[in-house]
């Protein structure tokens, strides 16, 4: 689908006239407006503009920076606190303050949590509606069983479990491991259609679908174990997206972009039907200023470290991101990543909810 762009490009600043005050509810009759509530109706001028403001959206998501020092111990605590038999999944939030403090949401579709799984735990196996990923940010020796497929968990590996699939963790190692966990919940949610169904233990063999997907432009021919699965490929692993990020690299000029989608291999299309997966990579010293675009993005520091200037001239902020930090920009904002380092790469995940906007028309880049 075309990148839907409003005519002309960005919108021009409104005409005063176009945004004349409008009647307000308190501008009615008290008894006009009681006999409307009690009819289940509302007046929509008191609240046009707030629903359709001039130029830009209103957003509830803010800026926020998760440093993962901060996040660790607690997360640890957690699992002092709380036998992994009381949790199902040992989960804290990243939740934006933008969407209430109590929040389940980085944006409005997108959930963050770090999930914490010790040496000899085991996540029990379920499935639900909402589109989840893995992004590995610590320790080795976990694994998620996908449909039966046993995927390792090794530090910046992409690990899908799209919606309806039989999910399970389990960890092998001696060490703890964390991961972050990117959900549609949000909206999934607010469509009213979010609920999981328990599953016992469930059938597994070693995953090979990345071996089978290995080389781009390479996919198994039909009849020859080509997958007929709506996700054929459900572990993504760093060694492979980094190795292409350099690859990439050479063959892009100096200054711009060397970013990577993490795609569906048999069609194209982004990984999940509802947010975007992306490994983005900054040369040492490298300054990249990003499109402004609708959807709101995530970026989660896989290595290195990276300033984040997000925001217009006048309210801007600058994030000093450290390795396995994360951020959220909402929608519509600027944002410029540099990477601290002269010497080494950095590289970062991005999850964005561009996917969506594009299904629902309402993707747009701002010039
Ligand atoms: O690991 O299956 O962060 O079901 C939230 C809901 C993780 C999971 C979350 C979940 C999971």
């Amino acid at each position: 689908m075309s990148e839907h762009e409003p005519p002309g490009g960005a919108l021009p600043p409104p005409a005063p006239a176009e945004c004349a005050a409008l009647g307000r509810l308190e501008d009615l009759p008290a008894d006009y407006v009681a006999s409307l509530r009690e009819r289940h109706l509302v007046p929509l001028w008191p609240s046009l503009r707030a629903l359709l403001p001039p130029d830009l959206p209103a957003r509830r998501t803010r800026v926020v920076h998760w440093a993962y020092t901060q996040i660790r111990p607690l997360l640890l605590r957690a699992g002092e606190l709380t036998p992994i038999a009381k949790a199902e999944r040992r989960v804290l939030v990243l939740a934006n303050p933008g969407h209430g403090p109590d929040s389940m949401q980085a944006s409005s579709a997108i959930y963050l949590g770090m999930q914490l799984l010790l040496p000899g735990e085991w996540a029990p196996s379920h499935r639900h509606t909402p589109n989840a990923v893995r992004m590995v940010v610590e320790g080795e020796g976990a694994w998620t069983n996908v449909s039966g497929q046993k995927l390792p968990m090794s530090r910046g590996d992409l690990i899908l479990t799209p919606t309806g699939l039989w999910h399970e963790h389990g960890h092998d190692g001696d060490a703890p491991v964390v991961w972050l966990d990117v959900l549609d919940l949000p909206l999934v949610h607010y469509l009213e259609t979010s609920y999981h169904v328990d599953g016992g233990r469930q059938p597994v063999e070693p995953g090979a679908a990345e071996r089978r997907y290995a080389r781009g432009g390479l996919v198994p021919s039909p009849g020859f174990g080509r997958r007929h699965e709506a996700y054929p490929m459900l572990r993504y692993p760093w060694s492979e997206a980094r190795a292409a990020l350099l690859a990439l690299a050479d063959e892009t000029a100096v200054g711009d972009a060397v970013q990577l989608e993490y795609v569906n291999p048999e069609t194209g299309a982004a990984a999940q039907n509802l947010l975007g997966f992306h490994a983005l990579m900054l040369r040492p010293g490298q300054t990249l200023t990003l499109p402004v675009r609708s959807p709101a993005a995530v970026f989660h520091v896989i290595e290195g470290g990276v300033d984040a200037r997000i925001g217009a001239s006048a309210a801007e902020q600058t994030l000093s991101l450290a390795e396995a930090d994360t951020c959220c920009v909402p929608g519509y904002t600027p944002a410029t990543l540099a990477n601290r380092s002269r010497r080494e790469a950095a590289f970062v995940f991005v999850a964005d909810e561009a996917p969506l906007h594009r299904k629902l028309g309402v993707h747009e880049v701002r010039t």
